[in-house]
C-alpha cells in the first residue's frame, strides 16, 4: 500500500479516532483539516507560512490545473510538488464536483461528462480515464475518483442512478491509475441522504478495495442533523483500517461534528474564503473586521490565538487594510483563518488523546456560539 492508516486510539468519550496517515510524501496527524489550494496556491499563503501554521497536507484541484496551465506545464515541472514548491502531502479532487459546481453546461453520459469551459466557453470532456490521467501527472499523494454529486434535494429514483453509474466509475478509475506504487486512489461514497443507497454506495465502494474512503455528496445544501445522520449510517460501512474524508466541509461546528462521527480528513475553502471579504473564524464567533465598529479596536483579531497575526497587529490596522484593499490584508486574514482550523484540529486530537472531545466539543461551542455557522 502507498498510504497507511496508523491507529493511534480512539476517543472513549465519543468514539473519534486518533491516527497517523503514512505517505511518500511523509505523514500527517488525523483528524486533520486539509487548506484548499485550488490554483497550486493556497490563496496568500506562500508554502513556509502553511508549515508555520502547521498545515500537514493541502488539496487541489485537477479541474483547474488541467485548463491553467495544463498538465504539460506541470509535467515538465517535474510535478505539482516540484511546481508548487511544497514537499508535504498532496490531495486532488478529480474535476467532476468542480464541473457540475462551476460548469451550467454539462451532459452526464456513461462515458464521462461534456460541458464547456467556465471561462472560454470552449468544449471539454472528462471521464473517469481523463481524470485519472491528469491526477497521475500531478503525481499527488492522494488521488480522488471521478464522480457525481448530484445536487440537494436529489429524488431516490435519481440518486440511484447516480450511485450506481458512480460505482461503475470508480471502477473505471482503478482500471485507469496507471501509478498504484506512487499515489493512492480514494473511492468517493454517495447517495445523498438516502440510507439504503449510502449503504449500497459504500459496499460497492468497500468490494473494490480501495486505500481510503470519501464520503461526498455532503455540505451541499441541506441542514446539518442531515448531514450527521448520513455520516451516522454511513461511516459504520467503511474499513476501520482505512482513512475517512468527509469532502468539502469546513465548519468549525462540522469538523468536530465529523470527527465525533469517525471522520479523518476534512477539507474547504470556508477558511479563505471568508478571510478575502474580511470575515474571521475566532474562539468567539465570527467577526467582520470590515464593520466599522472595528476602525478603533486595537485589540487582536481573536484574543485566545497565538498565531503571527493576532501577536502582531490589531483589529483596527487590518480593518484599515481591508478598507483600503491592501494585499497585506488579505495575507493576515488568510494567516489567522487557516491558522485557527488547522490549530482546531490539533486541540480536538489533543482531546481525544485524553478522551474528553465531548467534554472539549461542549466547552468550544460555549464560547463559539451554538448557531454560528
Ligand atoms: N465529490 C467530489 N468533490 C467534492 C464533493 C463531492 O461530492 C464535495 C461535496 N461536498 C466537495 N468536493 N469529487
Ligand atoms: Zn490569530
Amino acid at each position: 500500500m502507498v498510504i497507511r492508516y496508523e491507529h493511534i486510539k480512539t476517543c472513549k468519550q465519543t468514539g473519534a479516532r486518533l491516527g497517523i496517515v503514512h505517505t511518500p510524501h511523509g505523514s500527517f496527524e488525523t483528524p486533520v483539516f486539509m487548506p484548499v489550494g485550488t490554483q497550486a496556491t493556497v490563496k496568500a499563503m506562500s508554502p513556509e507560512e502553511m508549515k508555520d501554521i502547521g498545515a500537514g497536507i493541502i488539496l487541489s484541484n485537477t479541474y483547474h490545473l488541467w485548463l491553467r496551465p495544463g498538465t504539460e506545464v506541470i509535467e515538465q515541472a517535474g510535478g505539482l510538488h516540484k511546481f508548487m514548491n511544497w514537499d508535504r502531502p498532496i490531495l486532488t479532487d478529480s474535476g467532476g464536483f468542480q464541473v457540475f459546481s462551476l460548469s451550467k453546461l454539462r451532459d452526464i453520459k456513461e462515458e464521462g461528462v461534456h460541458f464547456r469551459h467556465h471561462l472560454n466557453g470552449s468544449k471539454l470532456f472528462l471521464s473517469p480515464e481523463k481524470a485519472m490521467q491528469i491526477q497521475n501527472v500531478l503525481g499527488s499523494d492522494i488521488m480522488m475518483a471521478f464522480d457525481e454529486c448530484p445536487p440537494y434535494p436529489a429524488t431516490h429514483d435519481y440518486m440511484k442512478k447516480s450511485v450506481e453509474r458512480t460505482s461503475r466509475w470508480a471502477e473505471r478509475c482503478l482500471e485507469a491509475h496507471e501509478r498504484k506504487d506512487a499515489q493512492a486512489l480514494f473511492g468517493i461514497v454517495q447517495g445523498g441522504e438516502y440510507e439504503d443507497l449510502r449503504v449500497q454506495s459504500a459496499k460497492d465502494l468497500v468490494s473494490l478495495d480501495f486505500p481510503g474512503y470519501a464520503i461526498g455528496g455532503l455540505s451541499v445544501g441541506e441542514p446539518k442533523e442531515v448531514m450527521n445522520r448520513a455520516l451516522e449510517f454511513t461511516v459504520p460501512h467503511l474499513p476501520a483500517d482505512k482513512p475517512r474524508y468527509l469532502m468539502g466541509v469546513g465548519t468549525p461546528d462540522s469538523l468536530i461534528d465529523g470527527a465525533i462521527r469517525g471522520i479523518d480528513m476534512f477539507d474547504c475553502v470556508l477558511p479563505t474564503r471568508i478571510a478575502r471579504n474580511g470575515t474571521l473564524m475566532t474562539s468567539k464567533g465570527r467577526l467582520v473586521v470590515r464593520n466599522a465598529k472595528f476602525k478603533n479596536d486595537f485589540r487582536p483579531l481573536d484574543e485566545n490565538c497565538d498565531c503571527y497575526a493576532c501577536q502582531n497587529y490589531s483589529r483596527a490596522y487590518i480593518h484599515h487594510l481591508i478598507k483600503t484593499e491592501e494585499i497585506f490584508g488579505l495575507r493576515l486574514t488568510s494567516y489567522h483563518n487557516l491558522y485557527f482550523l488547522v490549530n482546531l484540529m490539533e486541540n480536538v486530537r489533543q482531546a481525544i488523546r485524553e478522551d474528553r472531545l465531548g467534554d472539549f466539543r461542549e466547552e468550544f461551542f460555549e464560547q463559539y456560539g451554538y448557531n454560528e455557522p
